[in-house]
């Protein structure tokens, strides 16, 4: 009988180890480092493994991701070859995040953020403009980005987005590729970053981006910590480059207690929640894709290996 394994050392693995078994009755579920046998290991789900981990298992067929992003498995230097590798793709993991990303737009555009300010200070002022006028742009235009935007767009947001090969979204201006990021980042004033953290988009958002920014910007981060250099960030609102922050993910989370972004007044800190995986959803299909695998059918939601998304 083949082993599907569960390896994620800082998950409830109960529930998922309970779940899988619930949806593979007739199948072995085991949970790392816990491995009865290694040649009957054929699948594997993961969430941050130890790297090394998933070595070792010579009949080795699928590795799922627990969640959207896959930089977390493939960043293991000791990563299988050509085992193909999954993730979840799931409709309320999506709009989960897009009213994650409508949350934080629509309060920095009706200024919340000026008036719980006014609030501690028992200020009462009607402004003469009610709202912020924005110009939204949206890195990554994959199955995330694109329902943000055409959520925004729908809103009636001016909305632009930028992945790496080109689009057509409704009500969207798309660029793609680096030749046109300086058209893109033109008239952007609040910018949602949604890429992917590969070899490509690491430090992406680093004293370079920001120097090359036309206007101050309101940014978000609901990627991936690893797309910001940190330090960069803080120079950036210090100079005005940057106007606010709102940050769902960090290099290191869970962040550290005596982290500077802690007590800026400037960023908003979420700890990374903007969506999380939806284990009921995500059970079944990577279940599924495993039997595929199996079978030796077309999986679902594999990711090219060699673009790292
Ligand atoms: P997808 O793979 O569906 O989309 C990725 C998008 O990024 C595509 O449009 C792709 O372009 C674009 N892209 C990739 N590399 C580049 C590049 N070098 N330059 C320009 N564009 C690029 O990913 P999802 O939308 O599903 O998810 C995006 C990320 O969101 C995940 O990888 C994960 O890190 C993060 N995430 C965060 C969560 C949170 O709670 N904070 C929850 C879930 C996900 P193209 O279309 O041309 O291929
Ligand atoms: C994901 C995440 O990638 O939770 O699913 O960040």
């Amino acid at each position: 009988m083949s082993t599907f394994l569960i390896v994620a050392p800082n998950r409830s693995n109960q529930t998922w180890e309970e779940g899988m078994k619930k949806c593979l009755p007739d199948h072995r579920v085991e949970v790392w480092p816990n491995v009865s046998d290694p040649e009957a290991v054929t699948g594997a789900a993961c969430w941050n493994h130890p790297h090394g981990s998933l070595n070792g298992y010579k009949n080795l067929k699928l590795i799922s991701s627990m969640g959207a992003g896959v930089d977390h498995i493939l960043s293991d230097p000791d990563l299988p070859a050509g085992v193909p590798v999954t993730r979840i793709v799931d409709e309320a993991l999506t709009y989960t995040m897009t009213r994650y990303l409508l949350a934080v737009t629509l309060s920095w555009h009706r200024r919340l953020d000026v008036y719980q300010k006014e609030q501690k200070e028992h200020v009462w002022h009607q402004k003469a403009r009610p709202d912020r006028p924005l110009h939204i742009g949206i890195m990554g235009l994959g199955v995330l980005g694109k329902d943000i935007a055409g959520n925004l767009a729908g809103l009636g947001f001016d909305v632009k987005g930028y992945s790496r090969s080109p689009k057509q979204i409704e009500g969207v201006r798309c660029y793609a590729g680096e030749e046109e990021m300086d058209d893109f980042l033109k008239d952007v004033n609040f910018l949602i970053n949604l890429l992917p953290l590969t070899s490509d988009t690491k430090n992406m958002l680093d004293k370079s981006f920001f120097d090359r920014l036309p206007h101050p910007i309101c940014l978000v981060n609901a990627a991936r910590g690893g797309h910001l250099v940190e330090e960069d960030l803080l120079t950036a609102l210090d100079e005005g480059k940057v106007e606010y922050a709102f940050l769902d993910v960090f290099r290191k989370e869970p962040l550290p207690e005596d982290h500077p972004f802690w007590d800026r007044e400037d960023i908003l800190i979420t700890p990374h929640i903007a969506s999380i995986t939806n284990i009921d959803a995500a059970i079944p299909q990577i279940a599924e894709n495993w039997l595929r695998a199996e079978r030796g059918d077309p999986l679902r939601n594999e990711i090219d290996r060699s673009r790292e998304y």
